[in-house]
């Protein structure tokens, strides 16, 4: 069987309850991803790594509020409440998180101008992270994402890592979404459509 990869999205202190954008139940999730990081071969983590003053901040947009959306060059782009500075302990992993067999971190969100949800592509969808052709290299052909948000991070990696080819699945039991507007019900849309694979509980 060919490889597999564990995409573990966002599992930081910034996403967990007390956290600065905290995901309702965010921190249940950590037993069973550290399960699935003890029975996958390759494992990856994304680190959301934010600079202070990030435009997808609303701070850094006078008037405006969090969860309200803007027009940026690379299209509509949802602000959202200062968090994961780079170094900050907002942005530090899990402090339960398995994670030391992780080959490879991916930060994102490191460049002030523009906004990265998903694992593989940065908001303008055309300047990649590095980790399509990190896995291709490795041989991996299946990859399966869990962690935060399910609407937001998690969905966005997922159509993009169907884009780039990979048997996608997505670990709904090991995942916990924001839902803007609906935004967890359109998003899973977008993903079943797409042709991820939505499970809520190991298929083995
Ligand atoms: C995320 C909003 C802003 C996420 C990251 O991990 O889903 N959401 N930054
Ligand atoms: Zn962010």
């Amino acid at each position: 069987m060919a490889d597999e990869a564990l995409v573990v999205i966002d599992l930081q202190n910034d996403f967990c309850p007390g956290g600065a954008l905290a995901v309702n139940g965010g921190d249940e999730i950590v037993p069973l991803v550290n399960d699935l990081i003890r029975r996958t071969e390759h494992v990856v983590l994304t680190q959301d790594w934010h600079p202070a003053g990030h435009s997808s901040f609303a701070s850094s947009h006078p008037g405006k509020q969090p969860f309200e959306a803007i027009d940026m060059p690379y299209g509509p782009q949802t602000l959202w409440p200062d968090h994961c500075i780079q170094g900050s302990l907002g942005s530090d992993f899990h402090s339960g998180l398995a994670w030391t067999k992780a080959e490879l971190v991916i930060r994102k969100g490191f460049r002030s101008a523009i906004d990265s949800y998903s694992a593989f592509f940065e908001n303008d969808h055309a300047t990649p992270t590095g980790l399509a052709g990190y896995l291709k290299e490795r041989g991996v052909e299946s990859v399966t994402l869990v962690g935060l948000a399910t609407d937001f991070c998690v969905a966005f990696s997922a159509l993009d890592a169907v884009k780039q080819g990979f048997n996608t699945t997505v670990r709904l039991d090991a995942c916990r979404g924001i839902d803007l507007n609906g935004s967890v019900e359109s998003m899973l849309k977008r993903m079943r459509e797409a042709g991820v694979r939505l499970e809520d509980q190991a298929s083995d």
